[in-house]
């Protein structure tokens, strides 16, 4: 289609008159290739003198509502990996990182409503153990002991027979999802937006095994830990351990689970014990679960201190350097949404309406209102959305636009949590590692 080479041709150009700052990258994702090796002032200062302009013009094409584009902003067209390049074992997700592995899923892949493995992101801080990959579950206990009246050992058998099931739909999102937008970039995973999914799991109140321990009145946190190895291969070293306080261990959707989708859990996913924890970063839910620690004081195991999975108390400026005491644990995460289609990039025709739809989350439960907007946020309408089926799971939203003219847009998505709190246009607050970017999500369409 003549149309899809100008809109490539165009997307050279662009790349092309970068080249002072990079070299020219002839493949399939020049522009992108171009955005990515551009060091974080370098891209400010290129996006500023050529911005929405300079796009509109390499595309050989009008920007109808370019007045309301925010300066300083990416557009969609080139901010966002549209998926392609890509590597299979989870089926189109995109690997940051073999050893350990970490893989997030393209936004169009995340459309189902039950998130299937196929889909379902990956985030290991160590290297899978040799139980999962055997799925060799017989010798497994979960041990239950700290600020409790009797300490427990349990079987998988021993929480299948001894409590009631319980299946829900949950989101999991790692708290550092969408950590790459952040300027200037914060070291970690990469995350754009697909560190997040929404599978259904079975398993275990966390709070029934609790209330079988007897929890002391002296508890106040819990501290995870799993069996899986440092990529050191030290055996003694435990990769992650996080926790959360004890009044959000016993909330009733707070899972330990033997099931994902009505299967074992994945090796990738944890087997054959994960906790399920929703609503707080994806970290607290550890995989592979053999102990469950509960503390008279919150839990200090690695990556609870320092700058892990912690926020700054106050606003600071990009770029800052917080001292370490000013640092505090990152717990309920922000309300967010993702377009799951069309595509981005997709081309539609002038006059006609598109279906837009996607999820919408919050950390503290479920989302009021979702809205879109094709104007780059100038003028907002409602979506529909629908409940979720449970708390904690994500929420389906949908609505239709209709680009007025021939030329690029934008639909932007936005959610508003029941504390009528809304997802922000550009990165919240900036902190040392790039956690809780709830920013809205963004798809480029192209009208003929
Ligand atoms: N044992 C163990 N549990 C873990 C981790 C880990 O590295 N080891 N990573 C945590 C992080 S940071 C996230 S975001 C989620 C990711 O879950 P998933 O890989 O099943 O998507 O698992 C959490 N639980
Ligand atoms: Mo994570």
């Amino acid at each position: 289609m003549t149309f899809l080479l100008d809109r490539d041709e165009g997307k050279e150009r662009l790349a092309a008159s970068a080249h002072e700052v990079v070299d020219q990258d002839r493949s399939p994702h020049a522009t992108r290739t171009v955005f990515d090796r551009l060091s974080s002032s370098d891209r400010r200062g290129f996006l500023k003198s050529t911005g929405l302009t300079a796009l509109g013009a390499a595309l050989g094409m009008a920007v109808p509502f370019g007045r309301h584009f925010p300066d300083g902003l990416v557009p969609a067209a080139f901010a966002q990996d549209t998926g392609s390049d890509l590597m299979s074992e989870k089926d189109g997700l995109t690997i940051h990182n073999d050893r350990p592995l970490n893989a997030e899923t393209p936004a169009n892949l995340l459309d189902d409503d039950i998130t299937p493995y196929s889909r379902l992101f990956v985030r290991a801080n160590g290297l899978v153990p040799q139980s999962a990959l055997d799925k060799d579950a017989s010798d497994w206990t979960l041990t239950i002991d700290g600020e409790v009246e009797n300490e427990l050992s349990l079987t998988v058998d021993d929480l299948k027979n001894d409590f009631e099931h319980v299946t829900l739909a949950l989101v999991l999102e790692c708290g550092g999802n969408g950590r790459a937008f952040f300027q200037p970039g914060a070291s970690g995973n990469q995350w754009t937006v697909g560190a997040v999914g929404c599978p259904q799991w079975t398993g275990v109140r966390l709070r029934d095994v609790l209330e079988k321990a007897g929890v002391k009145s002296s508890a106040v946190y819990t501290g995870h830990y799993g069996n899986d190895v440092d990529i050191s291969g030290d055996p003694d070293k435990v990769v992650i351990s996080r926790g959360v306080p004890i009044e959000k261990a016993l909330e009733p959707e707070a899972l330990i689970a033997w099931e994902m989708n009505g299967e074992d859990i994945p090796a990738l996913h944890g087997f054959p014990l994960r906790l399920v924890i929703p609503g707080y970063p994806g970290s607290v839910s550890q995989k592979y679960l053999t102990r469950i620690w509960i503390r008279d004081k919150e839990h200090d195991g690695p990556k609870m201190g320092g700058y892990s999975y912690r926020m700054p108390k106050y606003p600071v400026a990009p770029g800052t350097e917080v001292p370490e005491e000013d640092m505090e644990i990152l717990t309920v995460m922000p309300v967010k949404s993702i377009i799951t289609a069309p595509t981005t990039g997709t081309e539609v025709t002038q006059g006609q309406a598109v279906e837009v739809r996607g999820h919408a989350w919050a950390g503290d439960g479920d989302v009021k209102a979702m809205h879109v907007s094709l104007d780059f946020g100038q003028t907002w309408q409602e979506a529909t959305l629908e409940p979720a089926p449970n708390k904690y799971a994500w929420q389906r939203w949908r609505a239709e636009v209709t680009p007025p003219e021939q030329g690029y847009y934008e639909v932007w998505a936005r959610a508003t949590d029941m504390n009528d709190v809304s997802q922000p246009a550009v990165t919240p607050g900036w902190n040392p590692r790039g956690y809780g970017n709830n920013m809205i999500h963004r798809l480029a369409l192209f009208a003929s």
